[in-house]
């Protein structure tokens, strides 16, 4: 079912009744929402594979039965990636660069993009070619066929571990296993550190979430209303300009994420001990 679309100037003053936001969470707006998908492309110094992957993009999400939006947001990176966009903004309404002023950080880039659209369907994917654009229609097809969740996950059956250095490996491996006793079996993904995904933007209506590091998807996985999911698999490509952000602080704010989520399920596991049985 098409739910009835209402202007984003409305949705915004609708938005305006809600407490403010602080800079290290951030929530989306209630649900008003349009049957379309948003792709949100986070960018920190990208300019040299922006104009080649948002191309990509286009031409994969015509081929999806929906609307679309195509979002970049970047941290004034101040390295030509308004220069490298110029061109497709010129031509298509459907490509947005916003340019955030004093912020950094992963999560609180994607989080602004989606609040800046009102799209049923909200993804997001890293804007250096290592997220195939080829997926985004898998995707959307499964969240068109009622799954509140769609992730692209790098681990397949161990596969896509192979070639990395060993001790990247354990690492990641580690991580992933720390996030086990957090998820119901039901939302135990084999990549819930992915950061190429697609969600139904209702499974967050109101929940803060945090604006630093790298593991939405995580939160997302612990907090949002979720249901039901699809993990489609790919392979992490190479990346082919630029340099990775990932690094020290991004391991710092994962810890502070898992400390934040052990926390918020030992006082939930409290609260239904101590609730009067019925
Ligand atoms: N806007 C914004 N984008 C970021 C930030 N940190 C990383 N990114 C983007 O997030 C995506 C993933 O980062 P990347 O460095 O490729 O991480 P890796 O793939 O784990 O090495 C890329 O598109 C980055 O440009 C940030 O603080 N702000
Ligand atoms: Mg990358």
């Amino acid at each position: 079912m098409v739910r009835k679309a209402r202007p984003f100037s409305r949705m915004r003053s609708s938005y305006a009744h809600a407490p403010e936001p602080s800079n290290r969470s951030l929530a989306l707006q209630p649900s008003i929402s349009v049957r379309k998908i948003a792709v949100v492309i986070p960018t920190l110094r990208e300019a040299g594979s922006i104009h080649p992957l948002v191309t990509q993009v286009i031409a994969e999400l015509e081929k999806v039965p929906l609307p679309f939006e195509v979002i970049v947001v970047d941290d004034d990176s101040r390295d030509g990636v308004d220069v490298a966009l110029a061109p497709i903004i010129a031509s298509d309404s459907r490509v947005r660069l916003l340019i955030r002023t004093g912020e950094r950080g992963l999560a609180g880039a994607i989080l602004h993009g989606w609040r800046s659209t009102d799209a049923e369907f909200l993804a997001v994917m890293d804007a250096d070619l290592q997220h195939p654009p080829s997926l985004l229609p898998k995707l959307a097809e499964a969240l068109c066929s009622g799954n509140d969740l769609a992730v692209a996950s790098r681990y397949w059956e161990g596969k896509c571990l192979d070639g990395w250095h060993p001790v990247r490996r354990l690492i990641s491996r580690t991580a992933i296993w720390a996030t086990g006793p957090l998820l119901p079996r039901s939302l135990r993904v084999c990549d819930p550190m992915s950061g190429y995904f697609c969600v139904r933007r209702s499974c967050m209506d109101g929940i803060e979430f945090e604006t630093k590091g790298f593991k939405l998807l995580l939160e997302i996985l612990v907090r949002g209303r979720i249901r039901s999911l699809q993990e489609l698999p790919f392979v992490f490509g190479h990346r082919t300009a630029g340099k990775s952000k990932a690094g020290p602080r991004v391991a710092l704010h994962y810890f502070q994420l898992l400390r934040k989520l052990y926390r918020l399920r030992s006082t939930a596991k409290l609260a239904l001990r101590q609730a009067p049985a019925d």
